[in-house]
């Protein structure tokens, strides 16, 4: 059987890297997955002869297209946009966009692929996909960055809509950017419908939608520390990032008595021995949100903080690890750096940001380790329930949505226990979120036919 496995993994990946070339985070996400389904899939000749993995990861289409727009200088910039719909067997397709200067196909093909089995995990009908742009939004006015949202609008809204695909936010895209988007679509389709998710509350967004990811994932993380009777109180955290994901898990760590020790941008981390307490993140969210300014000034406002110019934050003291912002940001001798120091948990807020090696040293160790598709759930899964409530045309209240999320996360939390528990106990929750994301999703479909 191990020999059947690897000669199935390694066949499957030849053929992705010959028809997608060029692409490795795409490799990553889809070796990630195939490693933890072939066992399965091996078992299940049905899956196979009807090539439901293959079929999966192949976009069932892809938009790219220009983006011109004119800066406040007068001068015409032009970017690329993507969406790639990657499955709607579910669903709708459902998943971000993300603006950032790195963006390509490849980047996107691996967090729509990604999403998909995410976005069924929820237990919610969604189906996935993911968008962007490598438009740099950093020391853009907000006139540039309307600008350039409604160009990105004018091409994209022939392909989105309530029943075909919803986007919302990622890196780079929050409540201005979606808002900006929501308002071009409006006025070029001339209907008022739920096709963005995270837009603004006063016009039909979720309450807590902007929290949900955050909040989620330190839900996520405390689900898996009960498991070894422990919980997120009195314990020292260290988050990166510093945007919509990370100051939200700040917020929930915080409300459940942790302490979170650092945050950090893509120039360097801060370190705070003392604990970023709410009047410190409450500095943190205007200073990334509204000034728009660096997680440096952080130390710069406050003593007890450090800088570390250029560093991630995972050499630090910790119990428990979020990783809240970007892809591969936990590599292999920083995973090992955390489990020397004591680290029991990782959660992560992020999209697949440790890398295979820091994956591997986590399962061998037999800490907690939840990935993003699992613990970042939350997010998407608001989402799905702000597409309810456009459809009703209701609004429900915060305490509403958090019970609701709340119980999302509790049932991917079992889900991957029930799919992921070794015979020795321990919880892989990477095979136990693989494996049950893909069974709704290739069950529906095997029962679609060949489409
Ligand atoms: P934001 O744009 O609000 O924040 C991103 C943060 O990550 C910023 O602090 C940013 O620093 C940092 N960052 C971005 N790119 C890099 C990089 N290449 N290297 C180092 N740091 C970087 O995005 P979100 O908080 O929304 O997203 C964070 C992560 O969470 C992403 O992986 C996203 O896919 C994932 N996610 C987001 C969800 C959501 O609802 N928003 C849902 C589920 C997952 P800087 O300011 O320097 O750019
Ligand atoms: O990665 C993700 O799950 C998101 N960026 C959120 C997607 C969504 O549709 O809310």
């Amino acid at each position: 059987m191990e020999n059947q496995v690897s000669r199935f993994v390694e066949n499957f990946m030849a053929e992705i890297k010959s028809r997608n070339p060029a692409e490795p985070e795409f490799y990553q996400a889809v070796h990630e997955v195939v490693e933890s389904l072939a066992p399965f899939i091996i078992e299940n000749p049905a899956l196979m002869k009807n090539k439901i993995l293959e079929r999966m990861a192949e976009p069932e289409r892809v938009i790219m297209f220009r983006v011109p727009w004119v800066d406040d200088n007068g001068d015409v910039q032009i970017n690329r946009g993507f969406r790639v719909q990657m499955n709607s067997a579910i669903g709708p397709y459902k998943g971000g966009i993300r603006f950032h200067a790195s963006v390509n196909l490849g980047i996107l093909k691996f967090l729509a692929f990604e999403q998909v089995l995410k976005n069924s995990l929820t237990s919610l009908p969604l189906g996935g996909g993911k968008g962007g742009s490598d438009f740099n939004p950093k020391g853009k006015s907000d006139n540039e960055v309307m600008r350039f949202c409604q160009s990105f609008m004018n091409e994209l809204h022939r392909h989105i809509g309530p029943n075909t695909d919803v986007p919302a936010g990622d890196i780079g895209v929050g409540a201005r950017e979606v808002s900006f988007m929501f308002g071009q679509y409006k006025k070029l389709r001339n209907e008022f419908t739920g096709t963005f998710t995270g837009k603004g509350l006063d016009f039909g967004g979720s309450p807590l939608r902007p929290e949900a990811t955050g909040y989620g994932t330190v839900y996520f993380a405390s689900e898996m520390l009960k498991t070894k009777k422990e919980s997120i109180k009195g314990k020292t955290v260290a988050i990166s990032g510093s945007g919509n994901v990370a100051q939200y898990a700040t917020q929930k760590v915080l409300e459940m008595g942790g302490k979170v020790v650092t945050l950090s941008d893509s120039n360097g981390s801060i370190y705070d021995p003392e604990g970023i307490d709410e009047e410190k993140l409450e500095y943190v969210m205007v200073l990334k949100n509204a000034v728009r300014g660096r997680i440096k000034e952080y130390a710069e406002k406050y003593p007890s903080a450090q800088y570390l110019e250029g560093e991630r934050p995972w050499s630090v003291k910790c119990d428990i690890a979020l990783p809240c912002a970007t892809q591969n940001e936990l590599n292999g001798d920083q995973a090992q750096i955390l489990i020397d120091n004591g680290c029991i948990c990782v959660a992560e807020g992020a999209n697949m940001p440790s890398t295979p090696e820091a994956v591997k040293l986590f399962l061998d160790k037999k800490i907690l380790y939840g990935p993003g598709k699992a613990a970042n759930a939350g997010g998407v899964a608001v989402s799905g329930l702000e597409m309810t409530q456009n459809s009703m045309r209701l609004q429900w209240t915060s305490d509403e949505v958090d019970e609701k999320l709340q119980s999302i996360m509790k049932n991917i939390h079992a889900a991957c226990v029930k799919h992921g528990t070794q015979e020795d106990g321990f919880v892989n929750y990477v095979n136990g979120s693989n494996v049950s994301g893909f069974i709704k999703v290739a069950n529906a479909m095997m029962a679609q036919g060949v489409v």
